[in-house]
């Protein structure tokens, strides 16, 4: 399969190199408005074709699906000119700005019979998705009550400048991934409240978020902070997780260990992910999560069953963090 991508910024080498792990798909051109940014990806990447404007780039090259890897301001636009042009789209998450703009983008791309899906890829970590098949068997009984984890001091900002700018930081840019995360293991929620702050100072969005959701029968607490705090153990870019069930309890600690504990006892198990040379050691279990991520979403372009995260879907994961913005707002606790 022939495929397009646009924007070539910090993610998109990465999430290039992750599809060249993928048998049957080829990148035939790259666009960004930078033409020298996607020239050095292109040439690093072996794409054969360069574009500073997206819908020349499909319609000369014709590609069978777009990839958008760029800023989500432009997740609007794109997703719109692929629609238009019937191209199957695959777009990096957070799927657009507003809630109203993710319904408006899924129900035309639903009219218009065209494939939209999220690239939505840490339900994919290798020891996250231990957990969903631990909780699938039973393993700990009915769950009652789970904290998911992802506090840190480290810069991501250095390699993300354009997240210090964003209105909306980190529920948008974490907690859509935690939210969905939570929402694969426990099903729809029911509430959400949410409280944030601002640690760093010169950035326009909130660094620190907690979110607690009513979902089904478990209450999930989901802990974001990207503050700078120095912590004796810092994982970045793991996800910490606790849940506590009526027959045990299972654990995520750092170093990709998972821990089931039951009246028999504990057992660990090291689920370490899939090791790429090109993953940036820094953010590897979030990288090799992207290789598993791809190959639901052209599993499904081949005419499978949709993507785990196609866009309806994610979809229901957008709903989330815009009630957490809404709650934090408002200081109340938002229905679903
Ligand atoms: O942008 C985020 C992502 O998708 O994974 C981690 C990250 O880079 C910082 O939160």
């Amino acid at each position: 399969m022939r495929f397009a991508v646009v924007g070539a910024g910090f993610w998109a080498g990465y999430q290039l190199a992750a599809w060249g792990e993928v048998p049957g798909v080829r990148c035939v051109a790259i666009c960004d408005a930078d033409r020298a940014k996607a020239e050095k990806l292109a040439a690093a990447r072996n794409v054969p074709a360069v574009y500073t404007d997206a819908a020349e780039m499909i319609d000369r090259e014709k590609p069978e699906f777009l990839d958008i890897i760029a800023s989500v301001a432009a997740h609007g636009p794109l997703v719109r000119l692929a629609a238009a042009r019937k191209l199957p789209v695959i777009c990096q998450k957070p799927m657009a700005e507003s809630l109203e703009e993710c319904e408006a983008l899924v129900a035309l791309c639903r009219d218009a019979r065209v494939p939209f899906s999220i690239h939505e890829n840490f339900r994919w970590q290798a020891p996250l998705r231990r957990v969903k098949a631990l909780l699938a068997q039973g393993a700990i009984g009915t769950p009652f009550r789970c904290r998911i984890d992802m506090i840190s001091g480290f810069d991501v900002l250095a390699n993300q400048p354009s997240l210090g700018r964003e209105k909306r930081f980190i529920i948008a840019d974490l907690g859509c991934h935690l939210f969905d995360l939570a929402r694969s293991w426990f099903g729809e929620a029911q509430s959400v409240y949410c409280r944030t702050s601002q640690v760093h100072e010169g950035i326009a969005g909130e660094d620190v978020a907690t979110a607690m959701f009513s979902m089904g029968s478990a209450t999930v607490t989901v802990n974001m902070a990207y503050a700078g705090t120095p912590l004796e153990r810092e994982c970045f870019p793991e996800t910490l997780v606790f849940i506590e069930g009526d027959r045990g309890s299972i654990e995520v600690a750092p170093g990709c260990v998972v821990r089931v504990t039951t009246k028999s006892g504990t057992e660990a198990t090291t689920v370490r992910p899939p090791a790429y040379e090109w993953a940036n050691p820094k953010y590897a279990i979030v990288q090799s999560s992207m290789v598993a991520c791809h190959t639901d979403l052209v599993r499904a372009l081949r005419g499978g069953t949709p993507a785990e995260t196609d866009a309806a879907d994610n979809l229901k994961t957008m709903r989330l963090v815009f009630a957490a913005y809404d709650s934090a707002q408002t200081g109340g606790v938002r229905p679903l």
